[in-house]
């Protein structure tokens, strides 16, 4: 069997079954690689040696945006429990408790997504709020990265 890999053309005589077995721990990979002396670069022949090196996961965690609820002066207690029970699937404690904390402090997360799912509850919120004639409004802020 010939197997050619770029500038070379490894010829193997009978079918050789190579097995590689990779642990994935702490997200890490292992990448497994087969290194045979470059002729060209005067190196000897000495069969191949197998290399493994751990490399760093390809995948990033995607940016997450936290959808956050302000205060008012008008918009009912009410309603901002409704909207907190029906767009962010609290409960009426929950919710009663992250109003209650908008109310107070000002703001706060009712929240965390990827940045298309936190804009999309945030029009949500905005548009509902507009139907119902209340000036709640809700915004999207990035989450800071560690
Ligand atoms: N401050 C409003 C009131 O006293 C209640 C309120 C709470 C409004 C949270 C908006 O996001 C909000 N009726």
């Amino acid at each position: 069997m010939i197997v050619r890999v770029g500038k070379f053309k490894l010829e193997f005589n009978s079918e050789i079954e190579l097995k590689f077995k990779i642990t994935d721990t702490n997200n890490a990979s292992t990448r497994i690689g087969i290194r045979m002396g470059d002729e060209d670069e005067g190196e000897p022949d000495r069969g191949f040696t197998v290399l493994a090196e751990r490399v760093k996961p390809e995948l990033k965690k995607p940016p997450m945006y936290k959808v956050v609820l302000l205060n008012d002066d008008y918009t009912p207690m009410e309603f901002v429990v409704q909207v907190l029970e029906i767009f962010f699937q609290m409960n009426r404690e929950k919710a009663t408790q992250i109003m209650l904390a908008v109310h107070t402090v000002g703001k706060a997360t009712c929240g965390i997504y990827t940045r298309d799912i936190a804009e999309t509850k945030s029009d949500q919120v905005n548009e509902f709020a507009q139907q119902n004639h209340h000036p709640l409004v809700s915004d999207v802020e990035a989450v800071e990265e560690e």
